[in-house]
């Protein structure tokens, strides 16, 4: 039997022969190996592609408090039998339907849970619709508040001239732009709320409705716009009786377009066929009315 003998290594000595400055610069190497190999996946995984530039203008600055502070007014001082709404759901709902998501695939389903949590009920011969007629339509409704256009409703009062818009890559909303309608894409989260919005409004419409046209341009009733594409086909011929337009000139416009023109006529033919009555004035008083205060010294007041 070969006769080994064990020598015992002291503690002290090192275990080969590397010096201490070597040992340290080794740690240090070693410690930033680790460090890269941590770091560099980490960084893939966390680093998002910058928001993408788009042609329409960026989400309003302080979007979500505006969303919250209007909720607030509206249901606790402009409609306050509507003050058990919850506004903190109601605002987050509102941010959630868009944030984190492609801006240009905006669906009616993102908007589903902010639709039913603002649910809110108009009373019949109450609805006013309008197309390019926004400013006349909601002076009108200002005097007579018994009458509801969208904005008069809740979800319409809190959206009513912001925009918004989100990023698939971030939980941030993007301040910077948003897509347009015509130059980036229709399926954007702000045409997708009015178009959802505006469906709702007038499937819920009942008894006479109104509609306040705009006689000063060339096409007073277009099938393109919110009202000629989505509303007229959303009211519901076994709730809604008739349909009045009011053709309203711009005070001093030399252009005019009457009740009897072929765009208003489309209108008719469109109702006929969905078996809803329809009937049209021509500059209706109680709006003139309004357009004269503003112009107390033209000829027609
Ligand atoms: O396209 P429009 O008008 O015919 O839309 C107006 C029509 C109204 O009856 C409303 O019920 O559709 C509803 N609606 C709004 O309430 C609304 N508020 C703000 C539709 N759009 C609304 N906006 C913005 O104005 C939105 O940006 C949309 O594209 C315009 C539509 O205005 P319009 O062409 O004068």
């Amino acid at each position: 039997m070969a006769n080994h003998r064990f020598s015992s290594v002291s503690e002290e000595e090192p275990c080969c022969n590397i010096s201490k400055k070597t040992q340290i610069c080794l740690c240090v190497f070693f410690g930033l190996l680790i460090a890269v190999i941590i770091a560099v996946p980490v960084g893939i995984l966390m680093w998002r592609p910058p928001p993408k530039q788009w042609k329409g203008e960026g989400t309003t600055a302080h979007l979500y408090e505006i969303l919250l502070g209007r909720c607030y007014t509206y249901t606790q001082i402009v409609r306050p039998e509507l003050g058990h709404k919850d506004c903190q759901k109601i605002g987050k709902a509102f941010t959630k339907a868009f944030l984190m998501k492609d801006p240009c695939s905006s669906t009616e389903q993102d908007y589903q849970l902010l639709m039913e949590l603002t649910d809110e009920a108009v009373p019949c011969d109450k609805t006013l619709f309008w197309s390019k007629s926004s400013e006349l339509a909601h002076d009108y409704t200002r005097v007579r508040r018994d009458m509801f256009t969208l904005e008069d409703t809740l979800l319409g009062y809190m959206a009513d001239g912001l925009k918004w818009c989100g990023d698939p890559g971030s939980s941030e909303m993007n301040y910077h732009s948003c897509p347009d309608w015509r130059e980036d894409c229709s399926n954007n989260p702000f045409s997708v709320f009015w178009n959802t919005v505006s469906k709702r409004f007038a499937e819920d419409a009942c008894g006479v409705v109104h509609v306040v046209l705009n006689g000063s341009i060339s096409n007073t009733f277009d099938e393109r716009s919110t009202f000629g594409r989505v509303e007229v086909f959303n009211l519901h011929p076994e709730k809604v009786n008739r349909l009045e337009a009011w053709v309203m000139h711009d005070i001093g416009s030399v252009h005019s377009d009457s009740c009897s023109s072929s765009s208003v006529n489309d209108l008719k033919q469109i109702l006929k066929r969905r078996n809803i009555t329809f009937s049209c004035q021509n500059n209706y008083g109680p709006i003139r009315l309004l357009q004269c205060v503003k112009n107390p010294g033209d000829s027609s007041c």
